[in-house]
């Protein structure tokens, strides 16, 4: 177990620009709610809209919704909605699941064509007896919702396919490019959370893999009475261990976010001998809007927002 002392050394400067600095982040403390905490760089223009909604005081679940959202539509992010890297066919299939403050969920997985997976998660949350459709299910009922059928390859995935394919080789470099899932957390000013994932996967995956991002208690984890957790990297090591559930029920029994976040990496580093080539990260939020990110190797970057502003922090790691 972790002890709180193993992390006073840590520094507790936040940046206020939205500029990576080199200062390792421990637990940040927002001086009030609200408070949004998200994945990756990309995070940053995320939480921008996430804080505006919840500063215009908004709720915590249309905050996570509609922030999670501009990365799903910028064609330059990747790994996330559209113009994404497809799998080794050549589709881009998509994973993302919602939680609300009443423990509420939904998810789709394996879902083609359609922009923004996350509202079509709401959508089966609220609309349906379920929680998770999947593939032509899920697409189905996405176009009985309203959502316009499209298409998400673009020039730039299509050339990066084509790339893939002279070497067909499934070797994922970690931090680059095939593994940032956009995860976010949110407080809104009543205290309420609600927590969104979405991500295109793992970049020339097989075709028909899901990850850890659609599944309840992997990719995401929301707990009003505790706080939340979400998870960005190699999916089947974060779906091996429950991860965001995990860290959800450490903080639980009284462990920090940052204290949590790095157990659920370390139960992962107990039970797996080559880590080389894989990534994991989780970002976690309590109660009081304390925010947290800590990953397995150096190179996880997660957005902080309050109504002092956004800050990009880089995470601190167990393998440096
Ligand atoms: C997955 N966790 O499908 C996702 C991939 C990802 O940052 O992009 N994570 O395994």
């Amino acid at each position: 177990m972790i002890t709180r002392r193993q992390f006073v050394n840590r520094s507790l400067a936040v940046t206020t620009g939205v500029t990576l600095t080199g200062t390792i982040q421990a637990s940040l403390k927002s001086k009030n709610l609200p408070v949004a905490v998200s994945t990756w760089d990309h995070g940053v223009p995320a939480n921008k809209e996430a804080i505006k909604i919840l500063l215009n005081g908004g709720t915590a679940l249309d905050a996570v919704e509609s922030g999670v959202r501009v990365p799903e539509a910028d064609p330059d992010v990747m790994t996330v909605g559209y113009g994404s890297f497809p799998d080794r066919d050549g589709h881009i299939t998509l994973d993302a699941c919602i939680m609300d403050e009443k423990g509420n969920a939904g998810s789709v997985s394996f879902l083609q064509h359609i922009k923004h997976p996350v509202s079509v998660a709401r959508k089966v949350m609220e609309d349906t007896p379920h929680v998770m459709l999947s593939g032509a299910g899920a697409l189905k009922f996405a176009l009985e919702k309203g959502f316009k059928k499209e298409e998400l390859m673009t020039e730039k995935s299509t050339a990066a396919w084509k790339k893939w394919l002279v070497k067909s080789e499934y070797k994922p470099v970690i931090n680059i490019e095939n593994h940032d899932t956009i995860s976010m957390l949110a407080v809104d000013k009543h205290g309420n959370l609600s927590g969104a994932c979405t991500t295109s996967g793992m970049a020339f995956k097989m075709h028909g893999r899901v990850g850890d991002s659609p599944i309840i208690g992997a990719g995401l984890y929301c707990d009003n009475e505790v706080g939340g957790a979400a998870a960005t990297g190699h999916g089947e090591y974060v779906m091996r261990t429950l991860g965001s559930f995990l860290v959800v029920e450490l903080m639980r029994n009284g462990l920090s976010p940052m204290e949590a976040c790095k157990e659920a990496v370390m139960r992962t580093v107990r039970t797996n001998k080559d880590l080389n080539r894989v990534q994991i990260g989780y970002i976690a939020v309590n109660k009081t809007g304390e925010t947290a990110g800590f990953s397995l190797h150096e190179g996880f970057s997660f957005a902080h927002s309050d109504k002092e502003g956004t800050t990009l922090n880089k995470a601190d790691s167990y393998l440096k």
